[in-house]
């Protein structure tokens, strides 16, 4: 057996052993309670799955299996240019240990031989009208692929299903190693002619897929380390994990499961936010006749924004209630990088005005920017400036957390997702009910 298959093997199965033993012993012990608000306002707030790959505190933001992002970027292996390697978040995620050097390269070179797409799946792509969204295409070539689905064809045969693990770590390798090339083609397709470029299996996981995108600057292959790294996962009820995750309760597989996630992914309020974060500042900057705004001119443009009704993307968050520390990740490279860039400049005009008028509505949560507000700034500025492309590559780099994730539910024996439901009538029935005992 492959050697990180069989590390994984190592820390999962006993855990599912314990798990077990838990639900039997302590299956009773109560976790918490939850109000008539939670329920109407998505289930903000209530425990209702578990995710070993990451935790998301509302303060200090995400710990990957116990590690800040500051922490990672001193413990992950680096590529050159310094950033971390995604391979390495991978190895951490997947096994819950720090990566050697020879770790992350191992996954690089795996990834690099698992990396082959059918042709079909470009074939089908080539059948898409020229305008599809790069989403809509990502998401369909992701379920086209579902041919290659090893877990299905194991499930038709009638694996047993304390095996299930074992098809869905060859899925899960596989369907990450083809990600880059299949995102890479949809832009060359879309944006470039229809001019593709060769991998270079030389490269590491995300230098070669700049390269596929057609950059060979060093920075720009910094960035794409740096971007596929802080991406990759948020803990479990974000919609993208939580839908790989209850998708793939129904035993769904990798393909199937991803490609439902990558759904949710492309919803403006999720992943779409960081296209739309560039959208809002091109109009703000046009608005004002194409000349650097000032922050008289971006406070007016924020209240604009919200009397129209819309939100100001790149800000605001379900959990978080602190600046992202995706966000202040971006910003320091930026600060390296491109201090002088006229959008940088912008974005970090917005990060002192935007904040103080949100919190002046009274009603939003956090008024910090999440880590759609950069992302954009920085790809413009090595020239991937084809926005309605930036959700692709969150979505290359959110497939390493939440298949990771997915693979962890087969190992640990996770049941389908089956959550209660009610009407608007029970609940006025429940607030009758508390109102008589009151
Ligand atoms: N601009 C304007 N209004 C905002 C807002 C923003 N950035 N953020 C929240 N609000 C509004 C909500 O729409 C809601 O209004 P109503 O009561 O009228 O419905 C109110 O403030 C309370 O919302 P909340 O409880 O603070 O926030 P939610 O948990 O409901 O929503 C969102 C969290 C991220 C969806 C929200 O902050 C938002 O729409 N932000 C802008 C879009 C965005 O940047 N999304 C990316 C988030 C990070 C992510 O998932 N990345 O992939």
């Amino acid at each position: 057996m492959d050697k990180l298959k069989e590390k994984f093997a190592q820390k999962a199965l006993p855990l599912a052993d314990e798990i077990k033993t838990l639900i039997k012993e302590h299956g009773n012990i109560v976790l918490g309670s939850y109000t008539l608000e939670q329920v109407y306002h998505g289930m903000k707030g209530m425990i209702g799955m578990v995710t070993e790959t990451s935790k998301l505190d509302p303060e200090e933001g995400i710990r990957f299996r116990g590690y800040s992002i500051p922490e990672l970027r001193l413990k992950l292996p680096r590529g050159a240019g310094g950033e971390n390697l995604p391979e390495g978040i991978f190895y951490l995620l997947l096994t819950g240990e720090l990566p050697t050097e020879d770790d992350a390269r191992e996954v690089s070179n795996a990834w690099a031989r698992r990396s082959h797409v059918p042709k079909h799946v470009f074939d089908m792509l080539d059948s898409l009208p020229m305008a599809t969204h790069p989403m809509t295409q990502f998401s369909l070539a992701i379920l086209a692929m579902q041919t290659e689905s090893n877990f299905a064809a194991a499930y038709r045969k009638g694996i047993n299903k304390k095996q299930y693990w074992d098809p869905m770590f060859e899925d899960v390798m596989n369907c990450i190693a083809r990600l880059p090339r299949i995102a890479a083609y949809i832009y060359r397709r879309t944006y470039k002619n229809g001019v593709h470029i060769e991998p270079n299996p030389k490269l590491d996981w995300g230098a070669n897929f700049a390269h596929m995108l057609g950059f060979e600057d060093e920075g720009m292959h910094a960035l794409m380390r740096l971007y596929l790294t802080i991406h990759v996962d948020h803990e479990g009820g974000n919609v993208s994990a939580h839908t790989t995750h209850l998708v793939g309760s129904a035993l769904s597989d990798a393909y199937y499961s991803l490609s439902a996630g990558m759904n949710g992914l492309a919803g403006p309020l999720h992943g779409l936010a960081n296209q739309e974060v560039v959208r809002w500042i091109y109009d703000l900057r046009q608005f004002y006749g194409d000349k650097m705004p000032s922050k008289e001119d971006i406070a007016e443009y924020v209240e604009k924004t919200l009397a129209e009704g819309r939100v100001v993307p790149g800000y605001g968050h379900a959990v978080l209630r602190k600046t992202d520390p995706r966000y202040i990740a971006q910003m320091e490279f930026a600060q390296t990088h491109l201090a002088d860039d006229e959008l940088f400049k912008i974005v970090q005009m917005l990060y002192e005005v935007v904040p103080e008028i949100l919190k002046s509505t009274g009603k939003i949560k956090n008024p910090w920017p999440n880590v759609d507000a950069h992302s954009g700034v920085l790809l413009i500025h090595y020239g991937l400036t084809e926005y309605d492309f930036y959700t692709v590559l969150f979505g290359v780099s959110r497939a390493i957390g939440v298949l990771t994730s997915l693979l962890w539910d087969r190992a640990l024996g996770s049941p389908i997702e089956r959550p209660g439901s009610v009407t608007s009538d029970w609940m006025k029935a429940q607030v009758e009910k508390a109102k008589t005992t009151a």
